[in-house]
């Protein structure tokens, strides 16, 4: 689970990702230029907590609440005899320097790592593996175990953390008219300015996914696309945050019109199933069975024609590795999957789809999506403009998915016939668009989820799904 060699790239050999550390604490930071808001008191929230046993998790450091007043830093809001409000200087008192926390704007702008002082991100939502009758939380050696994992579930939660943050933003935002290419953009751009982007240390970890109508994954405009979201419009957002090439992998979907809500329900419900149905030594087929029985328990009526929600058969969940998305482990979302087992450790994205289609995807449209082969070592190439961008690509996103548009804006102009180069010398693949029949729509959820040895850490969960 730590960056390998490969996962840096051969070219770029002399880089360890896993000796490299970010050093960029809020404590460092002068802390002056934000235009943040202070606010006095701490709002605490706890992650919710489902299952037979209620374990507490510790609280959240602090909920972020985005607030139309702005105080300046030295007032303070005086409620007065009347209804009036009014501003007053607050006295300094320099001698009692209390640490005041700051909270996120809108739109958002403050790096998380600042508004969680302590280091410490909110876990997630906690659920006790099924059937354990509690030996897993208490057992000293598993908790010892935790422990020394503690940085990297951290770096997750924070990434977690940008992940809802940014998405409660984008919600706020979204309105048919807009240009889809807007839309990612300025998601993606507060996604770098919330996880302090650095390098490969710390940004996106796929390009935003908008996949419309019957695309079930994988679209994104490219530069000069002029698609409009539009009312009817059923649209998955998926987008993905990481600190250190942990990955969070998350995704919801969005609909004005209300008739598609149950389509939304059933992938939603399908989702927090398989997240439930999920554990060490569960097997794999046994979570794509229970999906497959919630989402296709749903029917959803449009244009007065009924239609029975079908789980997508050729998509599926999968484990997630450092810096690698898909690390080999597929999750089935129908019955007849394969024996293997979850393992205690491992990372997974728990992903649903439902479809009014023929539940089945193939790959269709201009290809958005890129990602260098994991397992590739070192090829020499002649051609020098592939060389010098797969230059590019080991700098920018080594293992890590980009798309078109990440290439345009590093400057980067007439790259595709290097890009099918290195394709076709096996060590780029390009993803295109995942395509059910012309006319349905496919909805999707996903989390990404810890099998932690104590316990099981849905760490994307928010309070909006
Ligand atoms: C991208 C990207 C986002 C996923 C993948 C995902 C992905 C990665 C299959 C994948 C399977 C086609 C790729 C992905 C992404 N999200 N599964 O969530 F470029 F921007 C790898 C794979 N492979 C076969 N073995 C090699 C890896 O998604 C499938 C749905
Ligand atoms: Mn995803
Ligand atoms: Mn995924």
């Amino acid at each position: 689970m730590v960056g390998s060699a490969s996962a840096v790239g051969m070219e770029e050999a002399s880089i360890q990702l896993n000796h490299l550390q970010v050093d960029q604490h809020p404590e460092t930071a002068d802390n002056g230029a934000s235009a943040a808001t202070k606010k006095k008191k701490k709002k605490k929230s706890v992650a919710p907590v489902v299952g037979t046993v209620n374990i507490e998790p510790k609280e959240r450091d602090q909920e972020v609440v985005a607030t139309s007043i702005s105080l300046q830093d030295d007032e303070e809001e005086v409620q007065g005899d009347g209804a009036e409000t009014t501003k007053k200087k607050k006295k300094k008192n320099k001698s009692k320097k209390k640490k005041e926390q700051l909270e996120q704007t809108d739109p958002p702008s403050v790096p998380v790592v600042d508004l969680f002082s302590s280091g410490d991100f909110p876990e997630g939502e906690i659920q006790q593996y099924k059937d354990d009758n509690l030996w897993r939380t208490t057992s000293e050696e598993k908790r010892e175990v935790e422990r020394l994992e503690k940085p990297i579930y951290n770096s997750l939660r924070q990434a977690a953390e940008v992940h809802r943050q940014v998405r409660k933003y984008i919600r706020s935002i979204l309105k048919p008219g807009m240009l889809m290419i807007d839309l990612c953009e300025t998601l993606e751009n507060t996604v770098r300015k919330l996880i302090s982007e650095n390098g490969l240390q710390a940004g996106i970890a796929f390009p935003t996914g908008c996949s419309l109508n019957w695309v079930a994954a994988h679209w994104t405009p490219n530069s000069g696309d002029k698609t409009v979201l539009q009312y009817d419009d059923v649209m998955k957002l998926d987008f993905g945050t990481h600190i250190d090439g942990h990955i969070v992998d998350c995704a919801f979907t969005v609909a004005f019109n209300p008739m598609f809500n149950p389509l939304l329900e059933a992938s939603k419900e399908a989702t927090n199933t398989g997240i439930k149905e999920a554990g060490i030594d569960v097997r794999l087929c046994d979570v794509g069975a229970a999906i497959q029985e919630v989402m296709e328990s749903y029917e959803v009526e449009i244009n007065g024609k009924t239609y029975q929600v079908k789980s997508i058969r050729n998509l599926n969940g999968h484990s997630i590795g450092s810096y690698q998305i898909h690390a080999g482990k597929s999750v089935p979302i129908v019955k007849g999957g394969e024996q293997t087992k979850m393992e205690e450790g491992e990372f997974y994205a728990i992903e649903t789809f439902g479809s009014t289609g023929k539940g089945y995807v193939r790959e269709d449209l201009e290809c958005s999506h890129y990602m260098k082969n994991f397992d590739v070592g070192h090829i020499p190439l002649r051609l020098p403009r592939a060389k010098q961008l797969l230059g590019t690509i080991n700098k920018h996103f080594s293992t890590l998915a980009f798309c078109r548009r990440y290439l345009d804006r590093l400057g980067e102009t007439k790259y595709l016939m290097a890009l099918k180069n290195l394709s076709d010398a096996g060590i780029v693949q390009p993803y295109p668009p995942l395509c059910d029949v012309k006319g349905s729509y496919v909805s999707q959820f996903e989390h990404t989820i810890l099998l932690r040895p104590t316990c099981k850490e849905v760490v994307s969960r928010g309070d909006d799904y």
